[in-house]
């Protein structure tokens, strides 16, 4: 039997979502010296990096990183504000001159591109068994302020819509970390090529086997 990723599956034979994805912590991260500590997290729980450096990005690498043309990724990011400003009683016309997420997600974007080119960042690919679903839940929520404790934006960030918008800046969460396996696929050769990324054994694939 074959799955959505053609991976096939027998009885007999397990075979396990090995998978890729990428982080990259951003200039608040690297600023404040947490690189060591959120690297740990992922090493931990059994990730392999299999592939890691520092970058200076460019205005290009960052518009292809958040490309204006994926819409429902910045709508997306219009309409939680949206929501999260009529949650707290806050105008967003009064605010941001527009109610359409669209434009909202793009003045957003503008910010977020900002902040990536302010400064280096480090960025990884990790691998593992399920490994895009399993950095996102060490990861966290989106916003600090509603990520659990325990989670990397949970534990080292308390900020919200509210602070990052009226602030005109994008919301200090720490880190990026591919969305989903379709998003992963994109990202990785934006950042590493081929021959950057390794192979090697670590031991716990022979204890989980
Ligand atoms: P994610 O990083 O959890 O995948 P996305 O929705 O992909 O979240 O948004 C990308 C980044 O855009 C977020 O990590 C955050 O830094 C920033 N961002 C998202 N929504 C807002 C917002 O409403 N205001 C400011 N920045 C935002
Ligand atoms: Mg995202």
């Amino acid at each position: 039997m074959k799955d959505k990723y053609g991976i096939v599956h027998t009885l007999r034979i397990h075979i396990f979502y090995m998978e890729q994805t990428l982080i990259v912590f951003k200039p608040d991260a690297i600023a404040r010296g947490l690189m060591g500590e959120i690297i740990t997290r992922f090493e931990r729980v059994g990730l392999k990096i299999v592939a890691a450096r520092m970058v200076e990005v460019s205005r290009e690498l960052a518009d292809k990183h958040y490309p204006i043309s994926r819409r429902e990724f910045i709508e997306g990011m219009g309409g939680k504000t949206i929501e999260n400003y009529e949650k707290l009683g806050i105008d967003v016309m009064a605010d941001f001159g527009t109610t359409d997420t669209f434009e909202i997600g793009s003045k957003i974007r503008e910010w977020l591109v900002g902040l990536i080119t302010s400064g280096p960042v480090f960025a990884a690919v990790l691998e593992g068994p399920h490994a895009v679903e399993l950095v996102r839940k060490i990861v966290g929520h989106t916003l600090p302020l509603l990520s659990a404790p325990g989670t990397i934006r949970g534990d080292y960030s308390y900020d919200s819509s509210y602070l990052a918008n009226t602030g005109r800046r994008p919301i200090k969460n720490l880190l990026h970390a591919s969305g989903n396996v379709e998003e992963a696929k994109y990202e990785i050769p934006l950042w590493f090529k081929p021959e950057e990324i390794y192979t090697y054994e670590r031991v716990e694939e022979k204890v989980m086997r």
